[in-house]
């Protein structure tokens, strides 16, 4: 039964082919759920009220088809995505299933992988234009190692971005109108991988030829695994003006890449995701890059993406609902109230020579300062008690 929570096209929820069509073949054990053909999970996507779906270039065409094959496949997943109502925003490149990758794409040791690496990559970037994709992921799933024995890191790094360079030179000489957004990932399917947090990434961004074509596609499961916080990952990344692309899911610190269903295990960080993703104004899109869990059948996967959506315009109503609560609001306003009078200083210009003397010759009350408490207590309940649904 449709109600406020169902979703519209204009939220812009996205998911992978690889999402949704996640056989639950595990390390241990077989596929749980069949192969599900693309051109189906398109029309499922629509008829949910996703926006778009999104793939890696094997995700629709075998690794090794040929160009007539290619070409057929294409022409029917964009009818059927067109039929479906949805769009193709973002594409990217299978770089870690086939045992070329063993030691890694863009990182390997071997100049003939990476001159595949990119030999691949072109195609895949070719194939995502023609959907209409405007945001190309880079996830290294491959970029690492189990040992140092090897490979000195400071190799993979100039090898990474010798190629990132060469891609985007390519977008730019081909006219097509697509960024890149990069995808880190502390470890697995590696022991560790190289560019592990958004922290690492954006300093690598800025040493690249183009910077200003490169941004971010953080997920909230790989910086959560390191046991970060992924909504400070994403406000920095906004405040860099790097959130190009977003992978929304769940995860519980310090295991595997579990990929849940959105807000599943940790629904305030969730809101609070939300909450920051809603005031900042983002409008790209929002992509589920989740799977259901290996006990469902396909009635399972169908319910895990509704349930990816709803939640997520659940926790927009109660982020609308905070930034209305006079209750929480007054007390935002008191604090803030407090903040600004210590403003003075700092504001304005910044640094003068005459603001440096005037700081030096301010005195303080510290005793005022040190001895206020934060009210945060209180906040917080407030959102405990609007999220429990009490509020
Ligand atoms: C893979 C990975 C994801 C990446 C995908 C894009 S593939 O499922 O776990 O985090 O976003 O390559
Ligand atoms: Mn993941
Ligand atoms: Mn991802």
């Amino acid at each position: 039964m449709a109600d406020q929570y169902t979703p519209q096209k204009n939220d812009k929820f996205t998911f992978g082919l690889w999402t949704v069509g996640n056989t639950g073949r595990d390390a241990w054990g077989e596929p749980t759920r069949p192969t599900m053909d693309p051109e189906y999970a398109a029309r499922q996507l629509g008829e949910l009220g996703a926006y778009g779906v999104n793939l890696h270039d094997n995700d629709l065409v075998p690794f090794d088809a040929t160009p007539q094959e290619r070409d057929k496949i294409v022409t029917g997943f964009k009818k059927a995505v067109a039929d479906a109502g949805l769009v193709v925003p973002m594409a990217t490149t299978n770089l870690f299933s086939n045992p070329i990758f063993r030691d890694g794409a863009f990182t390997s040791s071997d100049a003939n992988v990476r001159a595949f690496a990119l030999q691949k990559t072109m195609n895949a970037i070719d194939l995502g234009a023609e959907l209409g994709a405007e945001t190309y992921v880079f996830w290294g799933g491959r970029e690492g190692t189990e040992t140092e024995a090897y490979r000195d890191g400071r190799d993979a790094v100039k090898w990474f971005r010798e190629a990132i360079n060469f891609l985007c030179a390519y977008v730019q000489d081909q006219g097509y109108n697509m960024r890149f957004a990069m995808e880190p990932k502390p470890n697995e399917p590696r022991g560790d991988l190289y560019f592990p947090t958004v922290g690492h990434m954006l300093a690598f961004i800025a040493t690249l030829d183009n910077p200003d074509m490169v941004g971010l596609n953080p997920e909230f499961a790989h910086e959560t695994m390191t046991g970060l916080n992924f909504v400070h990952a994403v406000a920095q990344t906004l405040e860099a003006g790097k959130l190009f692309h977003i992978d929304l899911n769940d995860q519980q610190m310090a295991r595997f890449d579990q990929d849940f269903r959105f807000g599943s295990e940790n629904p305030k960080r969730a809101f609070f995701l939300v909450k920051l993703l809603e005031d900042s104004g983002y409008d790209g899109p929002k992509h589920y890059d989740a799977k259901a869990y290996r006990t469902e059948d396909e009635d399972g996967v169908w319910a895990f993406a509704r349930g990816c959506m709803r939640t997520y315009l659940i926790f927009r109503e109660k982020a609308q609902r905070f930034n209305q609560d006079a209750e929480i609001q007054g007390i935002l306003a008191e604090l803030q109230q407090g903040d600004e009078s210590y403003d003075g200083p700092t504001a304005g210009d910044g640094y003068s020579a005459e603001t440096a003397q005037t700081l030096k010759d301010r005195s303080f009350d510290i005793q005022a300062l040190a001895t206020k408490g934060r009210r945060y207590e209180e906040l917080d309940q407030l959102v405990m008690e609007l999220l429990l649904g009490v509020r």
